[in-house]
């Protein structure tokens, strides 16, 4: 893609998100109101035209290529993108149009920087239009009548088991009517706090029905993750997550250490974003990470010891229609947000 072609890299704006340095260890609250529907870790989606085991070229040019090779050099062994304290803001990409995928690799990729691309890249996808009213709520409608019989895995947010939460499965149409009667709850239920996670949509779709859903930047169009899984035609990286006010992703690192990205189709999102290494002093005194990094359990220094050498994580709001680059090794925490009015 546009070999040779030399540009000065844009400067991206930053965004400063994060509160004051004491004041990110607050008590989980509950009484958020959200609703988020996102996809991540993308694929060279061919959208029928291309078999899956043979992915479109690279959009790798040849000065970007050798920009990455001296980069690697130049590491010399340093711990990849991290080893040091948050930035304190997110770099947010405003334009499309003079933003280039050698932009992204050298701006954000190498240096294993997160960032957020504005709500531009992602305004003529299918799921912006369909899922979602045109007052900015999920358009249930919609959903149940186009996939409301899919069975979906649900996550019960209230309950731990070990660092993360049991599942279900239920058909979409069951868990938006549970969505409805929580949300008339005042946020709560006998049933819990569920919250839909890892939907497996475009492992289950046509290419077809996907077109209608979303359009892969290119940024993301080298995806080794799920070019393993679409040679074998078994399984995929690819997920959209769905859930009322209240539901959250416990603290992690995505899987394999991989970058991932993720498009918020409605709401709003919180992200806590730790650099690599800097999960280290989240420890507790038997080593292992936490379940939940705001959990006023952190507070007590006979259980983690080590907290006192963290610092406070990077914090991301994520508005509907942006997207989220996850570098790898971050480890993250997300929280669904915003009220419906
Ligand atoms: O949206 C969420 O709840 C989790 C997202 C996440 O962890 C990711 O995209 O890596
Ligand atoms: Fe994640």
């Amino acid at each position: 893609m546009r070999a040779g072609r030399k540009r000065a890299a844009p400067r991206p704006e930053v965004r400063a998100e994060r509160g004051a340095t004491e004041s990110w260890f607050r008590p989980r609250s509950c009484s958020f109101h959200a609703a988020a529907i996102w996809a991540t870790s993308l694929p060279p989606l061919s959208l029928g035209s291309v078999s899956p085991s043979l992915p479109p070229p690279l959009p790798m040019d040849r000065d970007t290529r050798a920009f990455a090779e001296q980069h690697f050099r130049d590491l010399g062994g340093q711990l990849y993108g991290g080893g040091g304290q948050a930035p304190s803001g997110v770099a947010f990409i405003k334009e499309p149009a003079t933003f280039s995928y050698a932009d992204f690799v050298k701006a954000f990729l190498l240096p294993n920087r997160p960032c957020v691309f504005s709500s531009a890249f992602t305004e003529n996808w299918g799921s912006r239009r369909r899922w979602v009213t045109p007052e900015g709520k999920p358009d249930f409608e919609y959903l149940l009548q186009k996939y409301g019989d899919v069975v979906v895995p649900v996550a019960n947010c209230g309950v731990q088991e070990y660092n993360s939460n049991p599942k279900e499965h239920m058909p979409l149409r069951e868990y938006i009517s549970y969505w409805l009667e929580y949300v008339q709850g005042g946020c709560s239920s006998p049933r819990g706090c569920l919250y839909l996670k890892d939907w497996h949509l475009c492992r289950d779709s046509s290419a077809e029905d996907l077109g209608d859903v979303f359009t892969l930047p290119v940024y993301f169009s080298s995806d080794w993750l799920n070019e393993f899984w679409d040679a074998l035609d078994v399984d995929d990286y690819r997920f959209v997550y769905a859930g009322p006010p209240g539901t959250w992703s416990p603290f992690h690192a995505d899987i394999f250490r991989s970058f991932s990205w993720s498009a918020n189709i409605c709401g709003r999102k919180k992200w806590l974003f730790f650099p690599p290494g800097q999960e280290e002093a989240l420890r507790d005194c038997h080593g292992s990470l936490p379940y939940d990094v705001t959990s006023p359990k952190l507070l007590d220094t006979r259980l983690h010891p080590m907290l006192q050498h963290s610092s406070p994580p990077l914090e991301v709001t994520q508005e509907a229609g942006e997207v989220v680059f996850v570098p790898s090794g971050w480890h993250h925490q997300v929280h669904n947000l915003v009220r419906w009015a």
